[in-house]
This record gives C-alpha cells, sequence and structure tokens, in this order.
C-alpha cells in the first residue's frame, strides 16, 4: 500500500500505520493505543521510516555525540536487583571501593583528549556517607573545574538521602553545592510495578523515580531518563513506561535525552532469558522517536547496542551517540562484547558512514569545537 501524506509518499503493507502517519506527518501526538500498534507492527522498517522523518524534521542530519569518562566508584550494593550482573554484595572478594585518591585518578586516565563530561554512577553502598560521593565530586571540580559532571542517578539521589537523613531537595541542594551539574538516566528500568517486582525489587518505585526527576527539574538540573527492555516485559509496559517519561517532560522539560537500553542477561538472575535481536533493537529507539514528541534526543547507546546497530539506529530515529565512555563496567559484567571505549575519531567515522553530521557536544547540547588536546563550548 502506497499512500501519498502531504509531499511524502509514505508506503506500508501494514493497514494499521497508515493513520498513525498521517498522525506523525501532521506533527500530531501519538497515544497509547499506536504506541501499541508500533511495537506489534509487521513493517518494522516502515516504522523506522517515520521515525526518520521525525529526527531529520528535528535534527536534519546533525548527529550529536560527546567525549566523555564513566566512574564508577564503587560495585558494592546493598541491592540484590535480577537485572543486574555488576553489583556486589559488601564482603564479597569481587567488590571494590574506590579511594577519593583513585576516583580521581582515574577520572585523568584514559584516551588524551580533553573529556567534556564525568558520567558517575555506582552501587548502592551500605557504608559509605553522603560526604564521600560529595568529596568525590568537589575533588572532581577542583581537579576538571571544565568538565560537566553528570552524577548520580534517581535511585541514588533517593539512597543517598535516606541514609543521610535528608529530604530529596536537601540532598539535591547539596550535591548541587559540591559542582554535580546533571543527572544521568538510569535506574528508570521499566516503571510497571509487576515488572519491577522481578528485576529490580530492592530499587525505588516507578512513581519515585519519576517524581524525583521532576523535583531535579524543578530545581532547575537537567537530567536523562533510560528504560531497560527485552527482559520480561510487555509492549504494553513499553508504551506505559515512555508515556509517564513524556507526562514529566510536559511539566518540566528537564529530559535531555532518552536512552533505550537491551537488557544483558549474562551474569544475572535472568540469565535464561535471550539477548534482544537487532531489529528488536532498532523498532525500540524507532518507537521512542515517535513517541516522546517533548524529547529533544534519542541516544543510541553503542556500548550496548554494537557499534553497528548503533550506527544504523542513526537512521531509525536516533540524533545522539555516546560516547567515548573509556572504561564501561555495567554492561561488560553482564556479559558485553563491545569495547570499553572509542576514540572521538572512530565515533565520528560510524556517524559520517551513517551519512550524517557529526557535531561534538558538551552534557548540555552546546557545541564543542577543539584546539589540541583542549576544547571550547559555543554557548
Ligand atoms: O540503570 C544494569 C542498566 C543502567 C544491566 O544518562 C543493565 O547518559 C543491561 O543508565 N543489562 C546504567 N542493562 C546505564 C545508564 C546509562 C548509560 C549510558 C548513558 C546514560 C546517560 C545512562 O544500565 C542501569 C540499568 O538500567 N543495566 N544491568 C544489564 N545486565
Amino acid at each position: 500500500m502506497e499512500t501519498t501524506l502531504g509531499q511524502h509518499s509514505f508506503r506500508t503493507h501494514d493497514a494499521a500505520l497508515e493513520p498513525i502517519a498521517a498522525k506523525v506527518l501532521a506533527g500530531e501526538r501519538l497515544d497509547f493505543a499506536e504506541g501499541l500498534a508500533l511495537y506489534r507492527s509487521t513493517d518494522v522498517l516502515a516504522v523506522g521510516w517515520l521515525a526518520n522523518h521525525v529526527r531529520e524534521r528535528m535534527h536534519g542530519d546533525v548527529t550529536y555525540f560527546n567525549v566523555n569518562r564513566h566512574i564508577n566508584p564503587t560495585n558494592v550494593c546493598v541491592a540484590s536487583c535480577r537485572l543486574c550482573a555488576f553489583g556486589r554484595k559488601k564482603g564479597d572478594a569481587a567488590g571494590y571501593t574506590m579511594a577519593l585518591e583513585e576516583a580521581w585518578e582515574t577520572a585523568a586516565s584514559g584516551y588524551s583528549e580533553a573529556v567534556t563530561e564525568f558520567h558517575i554512577v555506582g552501587g548502592l553502598h551500605p557504608d559509605l556517607p553522603f560526604e564521600y560521593f560529595l568529596d568525590l565530586v568537589r575533588g572532581l571540580k577542583e581537579r576538571f573545574p571544565k568538565v560537566h559532571i553528570k552524577a548520580f542517578t534517581m535511585v541514588e539521589v533517593a539512597y543517598l538521602a535516606r541514609r543521610a537523613k535528608l529530604t530529596i531537595e536537601q540532598t539535591l541542594l547539596r550535591m548541587r553545592e559540591a559542582g554535580v551539574d546533571s543527572m544521568p538516566g538510569g535506574g528508570a528500568e521499566i516503571f510497571a510495578s509487576h515488572v519491577r517486582s522481578v528485576i529490580c525489587d530492592h530499587k525505588i518505585d516507578g512513581q519515585e523515580w519519576l517524581d524525583t526527576a521532576r523535583l531535579a527539574h524543578q530545581m532547575g538540573f537537567r537530567s536523562n531518563a533510560t528504560m531497560l527492555y527485552g527482559h520480561i516485559e510487555s509492549d504494553a509496559d513499553r508504551v506505559d513506561h515512555i508515556l509517564r517519561l513524556r507526562e514529566v517532560q510536559d511539566e518540566t522539560g528537564g529530559f535531555q535525552t532518552f536512552i533505550p537500553l537491551a537488557f544483558h542477561p549474562e551474569n544475572t538472575a535472568l540469565d535464561h532469558l535471550p539477548v534482544t535481536t537487532g531489529l528488536t533493537d532498532i523498532r525500540q529507539v524507532a518507537v521512542s522517536r515517535l513517541l516522546l514528541d517533548n524529547f529533544a534526543h534519542i541516544k543510541a547507546y553503542w556500548q550496548m547496542m554494537t557499534p553497528k546497530i548503533a550506527q544504523i539506529s542513526l537512521r531509525f530515529g536516533a540524533d545522539d551517540l555516546d560516547g567515548t565512555v573509556v572504561e564501561e563496567k555495567i554492561y561488560h559484567d553482564a556479559g558485553a562484547k563491545t569495547p570499553q571505549g572509542m576514540t572521538r575519531k572512530e565515533l565520528c567515522r560510524l556517524i559520517t558512514e551513517a551519512g550524517r553530521v557529526p557535531v561534538e557536544r558538551d552534557t548540555l547540547y552546546h557545541a564543542v569545537t577543539r584546539t589540541e588536546d583542549s576544547f571550547l563550548i559555543a554557548v
């Protein structure tokens, strides 16, 4: 079936996509049932065509990437999430906690290219005081004043607040004073409680995650949002998750980018589950782009998707490729076979060969220009 919608010629063999295509091309918002239809469509290329249309309407060929470094100060965690291969119990021989000096040295190590962002997340440690995390951030700011600190998921914020006997607001204020600039999108998983109770029953519930994000945005922080898919969740759970994020974004506008994360089962309590396939990953990117009309960016996290699938996703709705990373632990503990980091040059090659235009960005999506080993941020 081929329909001409305005100046666009849209072709699909799936009749359910026709009315959805008309709405997408008219810039109208899709609803829950339409989200489900996108997941269930037998015509994934048509879904991808629509997502690419939206992506090009928003960003043309521009594809963002950033030069960042992940730091995971500890893997010791009080939670025992079935989805996780990273966390270790206190006293476990494979557990580690970085001394502050070690964390600062880790930040400085890796590629010689000057990073513009530190991405800091870790386990919910039973004993480390809130001051450890504040000192960690203060020390980084002192040593690397130009580097943006994207630190602590909503789950960590809520946990640190509880341990320090502070409100979420007080906790966020202290983090800001120490030098936290924004927050990563982890810990969201799937908001539906029947899924959460199986994959991560020790974490804050979905509503608390959303409430913490809302408050952070109201206080002026920007944050990201993720969704972990490819385990026990249904299509309806995915649509529910995405639309709950869209609702908060309508209120605050504080989310910068959405990052769909494919579940890696190896070394987790859910290792009987299969890994996601390439088309599931690609469809996930496309559906996210189509449903999240109020999110500026959809990020392909190559560590999780593999560089090849991440590159293809740049023509299925993604406009952002994360990042140099340098040393990834959470996915590699769960069996990821991707390299641990990538250079700036390699990221640009992936983007250019996808027919897109690479633009280096900082965390807040300002363009970055480079001179030798330093950088300038255009505000
Ligand atoms: O919250 C944990 C996921 C997340 C597994 O904000 C797993 O820019 C798959 O949030 N298989 C952490 N996934 C990573 C994350 C992230 C990554 C890149 C960029 C940003 C950003 C955020 O990883 C966790 C959880 O959802 N995760 N274990 C696993 N076995």
